[in-house]
């Protein structure tokens, strides 16, 4: 948990809607509809006109034709290792056995709104414009940073999991029986690395960090995002200062080295503990704004919409409790022998204390065995073990059921979204003796 209050993130969220309602916060090309959506949670009428939006909406724009993208994904995607969905590519759980904390580039999940670009690192240069750095320097007038300039920089590092905020949403359809929309992932949208790079938080003192600024807004050099026919434009989203400052990273580094093209290369921002989608990829420059930023990543998307939840929707930032077994989906196992069953269980709120694991249907717990060193676990993953004698053959499901520092426990059910965020209910894990 982060005790800053400004990074609390409901109470911000508030105060950035609010400041930007009163026009004192910019849109960055928000389409209108936004605006809309969010109307009736806060009144907000003549809005649009005071922003001089233009005029578009899913009724009035003609949908751009979307250039046929040959590979949004550069990596092999073995499918021993992964699940394809179109441009994203889904880590299989049981190619995390046997292996350590870390999760190999050849099997880390991938998520691309478009797809993986090419970039010359001789060429590119990190920009950081905006009004809250000193003298408000404008693009075309940005603070510039070459590769070689980073790298010369203090670094430092962090093992720290990204994970998308949808991560585990099949399971809204397939265990809940709801309808929500986005890639039905299942469990396997997440992976831990070793990110190095230079702290955010230093790159923003030598660009001048102003102390007006409220917001970082990081943007990436993939391809503009097009979404049912509106431009939405460079996949962007918001971060409150307090959290730039605190221990977000802009990693040139995964595993020891360089980053590869569909992480994120040559820069990308590791934003631990948040929403897979803070940790901008293929960053090319950095808005610091002296008043609150909106996109259409932290207003229309990234955010929980549904009953039980405001017009507006609700903000969200840290991710939730889950946990995964290191098994296939539907995995066949023997009868009559003690197998061990591994597992891994990471939370956003903090590290994980301790996790219990049903062979029987949710009807009696056990204590899973910890394993692996300690230090790693605030924004990584716990590692667990248990062992299992199944003697009859037959269909089962597997439980595993975590709980961490803060005392938050997996719920039997999550809440609906109707985007299907934030999954954080026990998972039963279907496995055939035989
Ligand atoms: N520029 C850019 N950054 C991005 C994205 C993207 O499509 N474009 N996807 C985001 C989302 S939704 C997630 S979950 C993570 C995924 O990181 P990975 O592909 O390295 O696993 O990157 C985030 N950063
Ligand atoms: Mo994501």
């Amino acid at each position: 948990m982060n005790g800053d209050a400004s990074i609390e993130e409901a109470g911000y969220d508030r105060r950035r809607l609010t400041q930007w309602l009163a026009g004192r916060a910019h849109g960055n090309g928000m389409p209108r509809r936004d605006l809309f959506r969010l109307s009736a949670g806060f009144a907000l009428a003549a809005v649009p006109a005071r922003l001089g939006m233009p005029p578009v909406g899913r009724e009035t724009a003609s949908a751009p034709p979307v250039p046929p993208v040959a590979k949004p994904i550069v990596k092999p995607l073995p499918p021993e290792l992964f699940t394809v969905f179109g441009s994203n590519a889904e880590m299989r759980w049981e190619a995390m056995r046997h292996r350590g904390l870390l999760v190999p580039v050849d099997r880390f999940f991938v998520r691309n709104h478009t797809s993986t670009p090419v970039i010359d690192a001789n060429s590119w240069r990190l920009r950081l414009h905006g009004t809250g750095l000193r003298g408000a320097p404008t693009l075309d007038k940005a603070v510039e940073f070459s590769l070689e300039q980073l790298h010369r920089l203090p670094s430092a590092s962090v093992v720290a999991a990204i994970e998308c905020a949808g991560n585990g949403r099949g399971l809204f359809t397939s265990q809940q029986g709801q309808r929500v929309t986005g890639t039905a992932w299942r469990l396997g949208a997440i992976g831990v690395a070793r990110w190095r790079g230079v702290r955010l938080s230093t790159v923003l003192r030598h660009a001048g960090l102003s102390p007006t600024a409220v917001d970082v807004m990081a943007q990436g050099l993939d391809p503009e995002f097009v979404d049912a026919g509106i431009k939405l434009g460079h996949v962007r989203r918001p971060l409150p200062v307090a959290k730039a400052m605190h221990d977000v990273l802009l990693a040139y580094e995964m595993n020891g080295q360089p980053l590869p093209p569909d992480h994120g290369f040559p820069l990308r921002l590791v934003v631990p503990s948040w929403i897979g989608v803070s940790s901008i990829k293929w960053v090319g420059q950095i808005e610091v704004s002296a008043t609150p930023l909106m996109s259409p990543w932290n207003v229309q998307f990234y955010r929980l919409f549904g009953p039980g939840y405001p017009t507006a929707g609700a903000p969200v930032t840290e991710q939730v409790v889950k946990s995964a077994f290191e098994l296939a989906w539907d995995a066949q196992l023997p009868a009559g022998r003690t197998h061990v069953l591994h597992g891994r269980s990471w939370s956003g709120h903090g590290p994980v204390r301790h996790v219990e694991v049903s062979t029987d249907g949710g009807v009696t717990w056990r204590r899973a065995h910890p394993a692996g060193a300690h230090h790693h676990r605030r924004h990584a993953w716990q590692r667990w073990h248990i062992p299992w004698h199944p003697t009859a053959a037959g269909r089962y499901t597997l439980r595993a059921r975590a709980t961490d520092a803060t005392g938050v426990t997996q719920p039997d059910r999550t809440p609906l979204n109707s985007l299907g965020y934030l999954f954080d209910a026990v998972v039963a894990h279907p496995v055939t003796i035989v």
